[in-house]
């Protein structure tokens, strides 16, 4: 019997009935022990979960959920290599990317982890020649810009990891992503560089994405527009992907590809050759404690008690609110500017692995999936969105994600960041009651509109520092609680037909919006009257 339909989940639904009005307010005076309680510290990485609408109860019952569920069990299936993702029928194995033990990982028999070690070091033996200089454009010059081509699973996690740990990259080299199959894109991508001193990563697994593939070519005749001769093709493009056939297919030599497996999903690749531009970047050093950081989180997943479990209370909270309370988003709110891609990469981590309606065993789900995931850095929403999750009718539970030290310590910004941030999580928790406003003085036909009623639960991440190490404990993190989530609801959460889909349509209205000759078009009317009306503005 699936979850959603289990004797746990008809305990939680009736205990949520009795504490459902209970305020934050009335736990955190009953019981002052509540804040360190309700705390996990992993590895320097610190979880304050006080500020959620919980009991003890509320974990115990969530923590048998989870039992129920076999969360460890197939937690286990997953290290282990065994085919997790049941509708393609493949392991998922984006752990051994970063199983920094050394201990095998065995897929079919047959130990992967020589193969990963092996691309490692040709990464990093790549990043360290572009790097010095040493690797030389066609011309003689050494590269000065690294521009990634690549989009979703191939563009987000290396490009918000790049800005991430910009303080670690090499300052003199320029890197950009282009993702978008809008030419404004590379246009304004390479608009200032000399084709002579860029080097192009085209990253894509399958190498068929029609996005990647257009503006990998459209790169290389801008390459070749200046310097004329195919032969230079080899020395600024190099790719990654799995197939290596259609890499040569395109003209990359396959000695200038950097390979990874089909048992990598796309949005859990930035650990693999897909991090390529990454490396380059900050180099193998910082790229290997990025991997440490990844590999923490992974044992601490791995090995920690369920109900000490970060990913795992993380995944449980947001099954609470989602499942009970019935919201439908969930927010997460960097507080420090180089994190500011962080929500964009999570939001595809978590929609599209648990985006689903379908159970594994092909049945519709019988209750709500994955949550809208979305965010912004603070304090930026502070003074945009946040007027609605402090006085909203609908609430949203938001993780606060903020570090002690800054990167750039100026005066005392880091000090107001943070009074910020610590501001949000209490205004949030406790509000501000129409008595209190009234004690104040302020007008009472005013009153109202300035009364918070609070109550509205969050989650605060505190590090020291925002290292290569704590990003890597981070996204490890969240890729493990979009996991938890994904065997509680009962989906697969590392497929995407959802995607391919959109693959597939553009195709056809391609030939449509540009043949010579006016096309018969059996859309519908809409459909239709738009590709008229596009083909006669175009
Ligand atoms: C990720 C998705 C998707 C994918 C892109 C790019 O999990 O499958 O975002 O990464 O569609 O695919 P390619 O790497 O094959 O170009």
């Amino acid at each position: 019997m699936e979850c959603m339909q289990s004797v746990e989940w008809q305990a939680l639904q009736a205990h949520f009935e009795s504490i459902r009005n209970v305020h934050l307010r009335d736990w955190f005076a009953e019981d002052p022990e509540r804040a360190g309680r309700y705390t996990l510290e992993v590895d320097g990485l610190l979880l304050d979960y006080s500020k959620n609408r919980i009991a003890d109860e509320t974990l115990d019952l969530l923590t048998a959920l989870a039992e129920r569920a076999g969360v460890a069990a197939v937690r286990d299936a997953m290290f282990a290599g065994e085919r997790v993702n049941t509708t393609e029928q493949r392991p998922v194995l984006h752990v051994a990317l970063r199983n920094r033990g050394g201990t095998p990982i065995k897929v079919d028999g047959k130990d992967v982890m020589p193969d990963i070690e092996g691309v490692l070091q040709r990464m990093a033996a790549f990043a360290s020649a572009v790097r010095s200089g040493e690797w030389k454009g066609y011309t003689g010059r050494p590269v000065r810009n690294v521009v990634n081509i690549g989009i979703g699973g191939s563009d987000l996690g290396p490009a918000m990891a790049y800005e991430a740990l910009k303080p670690y990259s090499q300052r003199s080299l320029t890197v950009r992503f282009v993702s978008n199959v809008d030419g404004t894109h590379l246009a304004e991508a390479l608009r200032d560089l000399d084709p002579a001193e860029t080097l192009f990563i085209v990253a894509s697994k399958t190498f068929i994405t029609q996005e990647t593939l257009t503006n990998a070519r459209s790169a290389r005749d801008w390459l070749l527009r200046t310097l004329q001769d195919d032969a230079a093709v080899a020395r600024h493009f190099v790719a990654v992907s799995t197939n290596a056939e259609r890499v040569a297919e395109f003209g990359i030599d396959t000695g200038n590809m950097f390979e990874f497996w089909d048992w990598i999903g796309g949005r859990y690749s930035l650990c693999s050759a897909i991090g390529l531009a990454l490396m380059v970047a900050i180099g193998d050093t910082h790229f290997g404690a990025m991997l440490d950081g990844f590999h923490a989180m992974d044992r601490h997943f791995a090995t920690a008690p369920l109900e000490q479990n970060m990913p795992v209370l993380l995944a449980l909270l947001g099954i609470w609110y989602n499942n009970f309370f019935g919201v439908e988003s969930h927010a997460l709110l960097p507080y420090d500017q180089y994190l500011a891609r962080f929500p964009a990469y999570l939001q595809q981590c978590d929609m599209e692995s648990n985006g689903k309606s379908i159970d594994k065993q092909g049945r519709p789900v019988t209750g709500q999936t994955g949550p809208l995931v979305w965010g912004e850095p603070g304090t930026n929403g502070q003074h945009a969105f946040y007027q609605l999750l402090h006085q909203g009718t609908k609430w949203v539970p938001c993780d606060f994600i903020g570090f002690a030290r800054s990167q750039n310590p100026v005066g005392d910004h880091q000090d107001k960041l943070m009074a910020n941030f610590f501001a949000q999580t209490e205004a949030l928790a406790f509000g501000k009651s129409l008595e209190d406003v009234l004690a104040e003085g302020v007008d009472p036909e005013l009153a109202p509109h300035r009364t918070f009623e609070g109550n509205r639960p969050s989650n605060t991440l505190l590090a020291a520092h925002l290292t290569p190490f704590v990003l890597g404990q981070l996204i490890a993190l969240y890729e493990h609680k979009v996991f938890v989530q994904g065997v509680i609801w009962g989906v697969n959460s590392f497929d995407q037909w959802g995607v391919e889909l959109g693959k597939v349509l553009a195709g056809r209205i391609l030939d449509e919006l540009t043949a010579n000759e006016e096309p018969v078009l059996d859309h519908d009317g809409s459909t239709n009257q738009l590709i008229r009306r596009y083909r006669a503005w175009r």
